[in-house]
């Protein structure tokens, strides 16, 4: 049996194992948030959770195959590809979202990489996002040292590039990118100075050993990622993984407070998928340790709870919204 007690004593550890992660995820539901709630309140305010907003910059047309993904080639999901945002509509939706209460403005482009002149535009992006008022991220796909030193000029806080599962299932999921490649994308933002943010997807068939060496993969990084996203597969009709069933509510729950206990320190963003999640299922996840959400009617392609739930939501909960996150991971 494992000792919980002992883990919510420990702070940021490195050297987790699967066998011990399985093990986590299968400690009795009740001793599992318990364990949770003490290490979220050790490090978080448990009331308060942080608002991002997502926007596609670039959508469609990815010549990468993620099984997941409504903006492969590969697949017809009848979405059209689209070509880079202009700046003013940037700005323009970034403003509405600081209007809104976000504090992070993630733009996503549907990019295997981008090309130094596509890097020059984000650049003006993440501009008018920190002149909107709002801590600013990107998820553009795999980074050269050099362009991560160069979105570390610019002032970006945060990079996403997700591991998304364990790499033993990883194959199942991806064939155009390997794991490697993106803990070397990963390694490339860390030593720019870019706040990470990584995570992965629950509900794309893995199996328990799966779910359990994600986590690992993500906790035995040099450095904890400031943020994790757990997103919960949107299955996209098109896309292989359409047919897909939901996970059981209660074991994403068990992965969040798994996250919440082996990244002490980091936000855990309840991400993908909330719109197939009763409040309820939100509420056990927010329990649990999920501190971070999207807020808005959109993800990149797919819908989101709209606005007036969520704030709904956090008013029967009490939650307000957290301000500027303070990322101290080890
Ligand atoms: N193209 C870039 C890349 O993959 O590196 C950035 C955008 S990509 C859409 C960002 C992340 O969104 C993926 O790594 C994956 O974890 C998540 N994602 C994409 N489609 C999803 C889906 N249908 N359900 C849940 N998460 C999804
Ligand atoms: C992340 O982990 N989840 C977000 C963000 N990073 C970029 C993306 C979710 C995308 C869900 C499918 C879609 O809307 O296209
Ligand atoms: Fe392309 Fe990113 Fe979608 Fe993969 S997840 S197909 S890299 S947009």
């Amino acid at each position: 049996m494992i000792d919980l007690d002992a883990l919510v004593a420990q702070d940021a550890r490195h050297d987790w194992t699967v066998p011990e992660a399985q093990a986590l995820l299968a400690a009795p539901f009740m001793d599992l948030l318990y364990a949770a709630q003490r290490v979220h309140r050790r490090h978080f305010d448990a009331n308060r959770v942080q608002i991002s907003t997502l926007l596609s910059i670039k959508t469609g047309g990815c010549p990468e195959d993620c099984a997941y993904c409504p903006q492969s080639v590969h697949f017809d999901t009848g979405l059209e590809g689209e070509r880079l945002m202009p700046l003013a509509e940037v700005a323009a939706a970034a403003r509405r979202a600081r209007e809104a209460g976000a504090t992070r403005f993630c733009m996503g482009a549907a990019w295997r990489r981008p090309t130094d002149r596509n890097l020059d535009r984000v650049i003006d992006m993440i501009g008018v996002v920190r002149e909107a008022g709002m801590e600013s991220c990107v998820t553009l796909g795999m980074l050269s040292e050099p362009q991560a030193q160069r979105l570390a000029e610019a002032g970006l806080d945060y990079y996403n590039h997700n591991l998304d599962t364990s790499p033993e299932y990883y194959g199942q999921i991806i064939s155009t990118r390997s794991y490697q490649d993106r803990l070397e994308t990963l390694a490339h933002v860390r030593e720019a100075g870019i706040n990470v943010c990584c995570g992965g997807i629950i509900g794309m068939g893995e199996g328990e050993q799966d779910r359990a060496g994600l986590l690992v993969a993500l906790a035995n990084l040099p450095a904890h990622p400031e943020s994790v996203p757990i997103n919960q597969l949107v299955a996209v009709q098109g896309t292989p993984l359409a047919g897909q069933a939901p996970p059981d509510p209660l074991e994403f729950v068990r992965v969040i407070a798994a996250a919440r206990i082996m990244f002490p320190r980091s936000w855990v963003r309840l991400s993908a998928g909330r719109n197939d999640m009763s409040d309820e299922q939100q509420a056990l996840c927010f329990l649990a340790g999920a501190n971070s959400i999207f807020y808005g009617e959109r993800l990149l392609t797919t819908d989101n709870p709209v606005a007036d739930a969520d704030a709904a939501l956090f008013q029967r909960l009490g939650v307000q919204a957290a301000e500027h996150a303070a990322p101290a991971p080890a």
